[in-house]
């Protein structure tokens, strides 16, 4: 399968996280796709430069004003202290309920607060540049399907189902799931259908289709009464206004074993095959896998194809994109055996 993949997402390297209270090094690192990068190429798959600039359907998927802060965001924290270069801005302040949050401040990190979900994703000098490589993926890859490719791996980092409209989140900063569909919209296609497998909601992804009806959002997650992202995710949100019925969630209980994330994958297949879709979406999260650090589902590598089998049965021309997954060391065989699946069926 024809895979893109830039070198530019090396760029995005923040050194720490908070996790447990603690300074953690990152889950989301380069080395994650440097394990899916070296994988590909030993199965003798393609890997090409992303050859599309993402900056209209970004325009459509994105407020302007997130847009001109993530882009401008390491030069105006930069600019507040020299040292600062080697510091990552963390928001430590949020426009919660009763808050505004139509009116932007002026300080760095209340903006940071206004445009973030949590203070999970770190910021770096690269990130801009990375994220935006990942949405040239997005959209070079809705451009293979236009000509007749069958399936596309955009094989990017960071991920991008949590971020919204106007805020980063998760690791995620662009949401380039939703680029895609956006794009294969923009395309042509009239019915668009995007399926979540990541192991936590992709909130992000929801919200940007939740009053549609041309892109449906199906998604399999950990529910969200326990599991990131906690404010989102849950059986009864179906959609609203135009989009009623055209989302469904599919909770699992943490610790869900394999079988009852299949039962809930043939739900959610029924559900893609109704709307009768010209294209599909995958946002392709491997953190369902048992030996992932910050998860709970008990997927194994053999799991992983029979994914890949059982998505080309749907007989739709598929994007795939990158999202969690972080036993960095087993990514790249996990997701090697989704598309090598999706190709043999
Ligand atoms: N701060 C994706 O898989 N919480 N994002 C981790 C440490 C956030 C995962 C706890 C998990 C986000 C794309
Ligand atoms: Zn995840």
């Amino acid at each position: 399968m024809i895979t893109f993949f830039s070198e530019q997402h090396a760029l995005h390297a923040p050194e720490f996280e908070f996790f447990r209270g603690e300074r953690v090094p990152c889950f989301e690192s380069p080395a994650r796709a440097v394990f899916v990068r070296q994988q590909l190429l030993a199965r003798g798959h393609t890997l090409r430069e992303p050859d599309a600039d993402s900056r209209p359907v970004l325009a459509q998927v994105h407020t302007p004003r997130y847009l001109a802060f993530l882009e401008r965001a390491w030069s105006d924290w930069m600019a507040l202290d020299p040292a600062n270069c080697a510091r990552q801005p963390f928001p430590s302040v949020w426009p919660v309920r009763t808050l505004r949050s139509d009116v932007e401040p002026l300080n760095f990190t209340a903006r940071l607060g206004l445009y973030s979900m949590d203070n999970g994703s770190p910021l770096c000098a690269g990130t801009w540049a990375a994220a935006k490589a990942g949405a040239d993926a997005a959209v070079s890859a809705v451009g293979l399907l236009g000509a007749g490719e069958r399936g596309v791996f955009c094989a990017t980092r960071p991920p991008g189902h949590h971020a919204g409209a106007d805020f980063m989140g998760g690791y995620c900063f662009l949401n380039n799931a939703a680029v895609a569909a956006q794009a294969l919209r923009q395309q042509g296609c009239d019915r668009v259908a995007v399926l979540d497998v990541d192991y936590h909601h992709g909130n992000g992804t929801q919200s940007l289709f939740y009053d549609r009806s041309d892109v449906l959002f199906v998604s399999l997650h950990g529910d969200p009464r326990t599991e990131y992202p906690f404010y989102l995710g849950h059986a009864d949100e179906t959609g609203a206004g135009a989009g009623e019925g055209f989302n469904l969630n599919l909770p699992l209980p943490a610790g869900s074993p394999a079988c009852a994330w299949f039962d809930a994958l043939e739900v959610a297949c029924a559900r893609m095959a109704r709307h009768g879709a010209d294209a599909l979406v995958v946002s392709l999260g491997l953190d369902t896998f048992a030996g992932d650090p910050i998860s709970t589902f008990a997927l194994k590598a053999d799991d992983y194809s029979r994914l890949g089998q059982r998505l080309a049965k749907l007989a739709v021309p598929t994007v795939f994109v990158l999202e969690g997954g972080y036993a960095a060391a087993e990514l790249g065989v996990n997701a090697v055996n989704v598309i090598e699946g999706f190709e043999q069926d």
